[in-house]
């Protein structure tokens, strides 16, 4: 039976995590709050909401409802103003060709992220039209490790959960998707992404052999 192959977008397929980490550091900065790439680490899959907690939290500052508004609207329009720039050129190493066998194949592509930006920085990078569905943070309410983005995304491609296939570099993102019954393979560090059912450092180090073994499963 057909597969859903889904994608998560930040570290899988590009690395938006730099520019998630210079947006947070000017407002962190603004805020005489420190905040290092270490810190950053622990952003990543993590809502805009949450991540500004997380670092309002690591400088003990309150704020109000109104202020926390502004900072999250500051913090994307620098964001956006630092994506505006991206092409194709930033497509991690063989991202392209995974879709482009995975869609010769004739399975389900999907793209499963808490960005409520996904859609510009596909189509930045020339990459929208692999992916039948869409599903970012603009469609759940429930963060990762909370399987609401996966689950609709197989749902969409009209594939059960057991027949999906999750790309995450996030450790809640795998842990999202074991939670959904679906086979998780972590792109990364092994000794991050241990509750992985595979795991590669990219996708240069995944053969088609395995993508095909994959759908014949
Ligand atoms: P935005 P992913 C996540 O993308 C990022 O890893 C995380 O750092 C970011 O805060 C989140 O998207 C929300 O992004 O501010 O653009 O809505 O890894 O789920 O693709
Ligand atoms: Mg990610």
């Amino acid at each position: 039976s057909k597969k859903a192959f889904i994608f998560d977008l930040d570290g899988v397929i590009v690395d938006t995590a730099k520019y998630h980490f210079m947006a947070w550091q000017k407002l962190a900065d603004s805020l005489d709050i420190l905040f290092t790439p270490e810190h950053n680490e622990e952003l990543k899959g993590v809502s805009r909401v949450r991540s500004l907690e997380i670092i309002l939290g690591l400088g003990n500052v309150t704020a109000t409802e109104e202020e926390k508004q502004k900072w999250l609207t500051q913090k994307n329009e620098d964001y956006l103003s630092y994506i505006e720039k991206m092409d194709d050129s930033e497509i991690l190493p063989d991202v392209r060709e995974t879709l482009e066998f995975i869609k010769e194949k004739g399975q389900g592509i999907a793209l499963g992220s808490a960005s409520k930006n996904a859609r510009p920085i596909l189509e930045k990078v020339g990459l929208l039209h692999f992916f039948d569905v869409i599903v970012d943070g603009n469609d759940v309410t429930n963060a990762k490790p909370d399987p609401e983005v996966f689950v609709r995304a197989s749902k969409l491609l009209g594939v059960s959960n057991e027949d999906a296939i999750v790309f995450e570099d996030s450790v809640a993102g795998i842990q999202a998707a074991n939670i959904a019954g679906m086979l998780s393979i972590g792109i990364g560090e092994k000794s991050v992404l241990k509750e992985a059912k595979y795991c590669f450092p990219n996708f240069l180090h995944m053969d088609t052999s395995f993508i095909e073994t994959l759908i014949k499963n």
